[in-house]
């Protein structure tokens, strides 16, 4: 309250400042400012321009790249989520080297590395004095090992900053939802980390509890917690569950393309935040938590950046089933861009696996990523480049530190000897907030004004990806901001192109999308059954494919010299007319009519906790149309998980839903065990129906229940 008070009386003051002298007043809030009463939407955004990172906020940002290490007893259960009655006796890594893994993340290019201590299974990593469900219970080193302490050593040894995740949520501690009694066992827990280890950077505090509506309800003294990290760490900053950091509010790796780190979005997990954001109607994944439109009805706002938090791996524990499914160099690259590139941290996971060592497949990625990242930023091609524009650069002569006096405001500059680039980067600096709310690059090829982007936000950092182009002139507009902009830097730079293979997808309607991990690569495809070739059709946008036909697809990149191999996906007729008739059972979230929206991602998948009914299941379809089936399709889910998979099944056909044929066919989806893609099964007999029927009689972990990610029909 005291500090709200003070932000008014500094703002009114700022307010008048401004209009009697009508200058640039040097006044700073750092972390937040209150609007006064009654503040038109231009005083909001004055003030709200003049929000700044605290010195531990700018100096996080600056880090950039920031790795988390997902390690406890899940990593030798395989479980995602532990139930916190595991037996501390099952934690034993073999050669747990806390030193490969900071020499392997610092070669990658990363800073910080923040480890688990906890998770929500409530397992402590350090020999804890609150609780014996911890590694002191546990044989590894004979219950004298400690690993935030290895971690602590080796971050220290290799230059690393270090931090610190504690889940509040604990499913072990037997004091969980006693508010009180709970909470200074928390607190201890935070003491010790925080005392014991020397200087901790970041502070991790998860959102995440399962208890669901029976389970406890735990009231965190959130006020307590945080006033103990500034008395013990006051350089550390406090993520997600805390004031400095804020989740970017998804786990894939996808920061906003506009990111305001100057929001109304209340940061932190106190009730008057919460309540604050709840009247706002505001969330982590809310889409706007920066328009003048938000910041017309917000009465305050705070310098809370985004963090994104996405793993290498589909889940965050190390699971030996997902090395093949370490995310590859173009998926990492693309998560740069979306992150680092878009105004937040990234804070990319790496599991150790059960020897306690990051496994051969992850570190060799990051070793590429690491090359990636070093070759594209190694020459600013800005550099080399002149200002055009007198009124441009302080120094007349550089990219750096531009201060435009009006708006719309022009940046030109031009190349002796064109610049190869594909890759646009441009800066504010934060140190005076942040402002600009729109601009513009455009590349002049030597005979027209190509358009690189028209984007909106800038903040810490904005990269643009483009294809690959020889650019003499180039032109940055600043169009709008919330106040004059202080543009830190603009560059310019050709990263090394990645090459990977097109998927190919067709939705519910019948439109074909075709994308290749690499913004900067060029997709050529056919329709025709033909191989795609230097001069088959660039692929630029859907195209429809209602009645089916096979999409073949290639990569081409270095201006065409190199290509990937050929991608071939056939499709018959699409579901638009589909409708289901039937379905024996669903669980709310997975409904059955995912099994016909044309998205391999989302699943129809019955209920399978408490009583539930065995195999068949059956789900029916109404096509809208009379059709010949030559057979159908089915997809398994896609998320790695198997169950639910059918391994044995009926096949149906009706004209009226009512009387049924039952299909001349192999009943058996075979070597789902192993290899779960995509099945074609082809009748020995073609059928007639307006309606077809799948029946469930088996399915791989014999479970009894159903999951299914698509079915389709083969007419052709
Ligand atoms: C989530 C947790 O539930 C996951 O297990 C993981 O720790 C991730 C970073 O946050 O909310």
């Amino acid at each position: 309250m005291k500090r709200t008070i003070i932000a008014h009386i500094v703002a009114l003051g700022l307010l008048s400042q401004v209009n009697v002298m009508g200058q640039d007043s040097p006044t700073y809030y750092p972390k937040s400012v209150a609007f006064p009463p009654n503040s038109t939407i231009e005083q909001k955004m004055e003030l709200a321009s003049r929000v700044v990172p605290s010195p531990q906020q700018k100096a996080w940002q600056e880090l950039e790249m920031t790795a988390f290490l997902h390690f406890t007893v899940n990593t030798f259960t395989d479980l995602e989520w532990g139930h916190g009655t595991e037996s501390p006796q099952i934690f034993n890594p073999s050669q747990l080297d806390a030193e490969q893994w900071v020499r392997t993340l610092k070669e990658a290019g990363f800073k910080m590395a923040i480890l688990t201590a906890k998770h929500h299974d409530g397992f402590c990593l350090w020999p804890t004095k609150t609780t014996t469900h911890s590694v002191a219970s546990s044989p590894w080193k004979g219950g004298k090992g400690d690993v935030v302490r290895m971690l602590r050593d080796a971050c220290t040894k290799y230059g690393m900053k270090f931090g610190v995740y504690l889940s509040p949520w604990d499913r072990n501690a037997k004091s969980y939802g006693d508010s009180p009694a709970y909470d200074s066992y928390f607190m201890e827990q935070l003491t010790e980390l925080l005392t014991n280890y020397g200087k901790v950077d970041e502070v991790w505090f998860d959102g995440a509890c399962g208890e669901g509506p029976n389970g406890k309800k735990q009231i965190y003294n959130w006020d307590a917690y945080y006033d103990l990290i500034h008395k013990l760490q006051p350089n550390a900053v406090v993520a997600v569950s805390g004031e400095d950091v804020r989740w970017v509010g998804n786990e894939h790796g996808e920061g906003r393309t506009t990111e305001w780190s100057v929001t109304p979005f209340a940061p932190g997990a106190r009730p008057e935040m919460v309540k604050k954001n709840a009247a706002l109607n505001i969330h982590a994944e809310a889409k706007d938590l920066g328009s003048r439109e938000l910041l017309n009805k917000a009465s305050s706002v705070y310098w809370y950046p985004s963090e994104v938090d996405v793993s290498i791996r589909p889940g965050w524990f190390y699971h030996k089933s997902e090395d093949s499914r370490v995310k590859t160099l173009g998926q990492l690259a693309n998560i740069y861009y979306t992150s680092v590139g878009r105004n937040s941290v990234l804070l990319l996971n790496i599991p150790p696996d059960t020897r306690g060592l990051i496994k051969e497949e992850d570190a060799a990625r990051l070793k590429e990523f690491g090359a990636y990242l070093k070759q594209t930023f190694a020459v600013d091609l800005m550099r080399k480049a002149k200002s055009t524009n007198a009124k441009f650069a302080t120094d007349g002569n550089s990219a750096t530190d531009w201060s435009p006096s009006t708006l719309p405001a022009v940046a030109e500059f031009s190349f002796t000897k064109p610049a190869i680039a594909n890759v646009f980067q441009i800066q504010e600096n934060i140190g005076k907030g942040q402002r600009v709310e729109e601009f513009r690059v455009e590349a002049f090829d030597g005979k027209r004004w190509i358009t690189i982007g028209n984007e909106t936000t800038i903040g810490y950092k904005r990269l643009l990806q483009f294809p690959t182009m020889a650019i003499s002139k180039i032109k940055v507009t600043i169009t709008k901001a919330r106040a004059l902009p202080n543009i830190s830097n603009i560059g310019l730079f050709k990263a090394p192109e990645i090459m990977s293979l097109p998927t190919i997808s067709r939705n519910k309607q019948g439109m074909v999308s075709i994308a290749a991990e690499s913004e900067t690569a060029t997709v050529r495809y056919t329709t025709d059954g033909s191989t795609p070739t230097a001069k088959s059709p660039i692929y630029r946008q859907p195209f429809s494919l209602a009645k089916g036909g096979v999409v073949k697809a290639r990569t081409y990149i270095n201006n065409g010299k190199d290509m990937s191999e050929v991608v071939a996906e056939p499709f018959d007729i699409c579901s638009a007319k589909w409708q289901i008739v039937f379905a024996d059972s669903a669980d709310i979230s997975f409904p059955a009519s995912n099994a016909i929206d044309g998205k391999s991602t989302t699943m129809w998948h019955t209920p399978w906790e408490g009583k539930i009914k065995q195999h068949p299941y059956s789900i029916v379809v109404d096509m809208g149309e009379t059709l010949t089936l030559k057979g159908f399709t089915y997809s398994p889910r896609v998320d790695g998980n198997k169950s639910g998979t059918i391994t044995k099944f009926e096949f149906y056909t009706s004209m009226d839903g009512a009387t049924w044929q039952k299909a001349d066919c192999n009943g058996e989806f075979a070597n789902m065990a192993n290899n779960t893609v995509k099945q074609y099964i082809r009748f020995n007999q073609p059928l007639q129906g307006k309606y077809f029927k799948l029946v469930s009689l088996d399915d791989v972990l014999h479970q009894g229940w159903v999951s299914v990610g698509e079915i389709g029909v083969i007419t052709k």
